[in-house]
């Protein structure tokens, strides 16, 4: 069949058989579907989310948490986004060539090893906040498809001896990220960018990795996940714009 260079670099609808032959193959599979379970349910019941952000259909709710006097709330966003599909959303968010165009607090990024068309491990700094020393980051990214018309990217924190953890003006940042979209259209019907809408779900828990002020760190993710949630979307549904699907 033919494809276009886009088509081919979408989202593999199975896992590629060269993931399935990596030592990490065992810790991406078992933290990706543990993830995309978690991102997939509710944030009501005991465990106590408190919503913290809303605007249009996006809501976004985090828990509380320190370990050893360190910020790590969890954080979890729901959205619903008309036009485009579950695949396209992943597709952006894992393809490291769009990553500068809507992460505002990346500085650097390096791929440091590409496992298979599906999982890749990056290395990046972020943005400096001040009065906390800059951060890095290694971690592994996987995109698959979970279900019918539904697709995941998980990040997950892995070390890698050619890039040490605090060797230098970087304190090492430890990041679990999900992003979870299910694609629904009216039953019986094509799916057309007019008929579609992806439901997502995003789960972030970042530990610090050291020293960072609370009330600091607390005021930055308050400010920047809305800012990342609704930059991103926009993004992808301004790259789509025009294109045929790819549901
Ligand atoms: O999930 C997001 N981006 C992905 C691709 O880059 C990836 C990134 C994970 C790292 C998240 C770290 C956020 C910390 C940013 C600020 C730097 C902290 C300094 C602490 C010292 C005070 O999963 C989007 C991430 C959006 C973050 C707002």
């Amino acid at each position: 069949s033919v494809h276009t260079r886009d088509q081919v670099e979408l989202p593999p609808p199975a896992i590629d058989n060269r993931l399935t032959v990596h030592p990490l193959w065992p810790e991406i599979d078992r933290i990706s579907t543990e993830q995309i379970q978690a991102a997939f349910e509710g944030v009501g019941g005991e465990i106590g989310w408190q919503l913290f952000a809303e605007e249009g259909d996006m809501r976004m709710y985090r828990r509380e948490m320190e370990v050893d006097g360190m910020v790590t709330d969890p954080l979890k966003a729901m959205h619903k986004v008309r036009g485009v599909t579950a695949r396209e959303m992943c597709h952006y968010f894992f393809n490291p060539r769009y990553r500068y165009e809507w992460e505002t607090t990346l500085e650097t990024m390096t791929i440091v090893e590409e496992i298979a068309s599906d999982s890749l491990v990056f290395h990046q700094t972020f943005k400096r906040i001040w009065p906390a020393s800059q951060r890095d980051a290694l971690f592994w990214s996987h995109v698959r498809q979970s279900s019918e018309n539904t697709y995941a990217v998980t990040n997950h924190s892995t070390t890698n001896a050619d890039y040490p953890a605090n060797n230098g003006a970087c304190i090492r940042l430890f990041v679990t990220v999900c992003l979870a979209c299910h694609t629904t259209y009216p039953a019986g019907e094509t799916p057309t960018r007019d008929n579609i809408t992806t439901s997502i779900a995003y789960c972030s828990t970042v530990n610090p990795g050291g020293w960072a002020p609370a009330g600091v760190l607390r005021a930055v993710y308050k400010r920047e996940y809305p800012k990342f949630l609704k930059r991103f979307t926009s993004y992808v549904v301004e790259q789509c714009r025009g294109k045929p699907i790819a549901i």
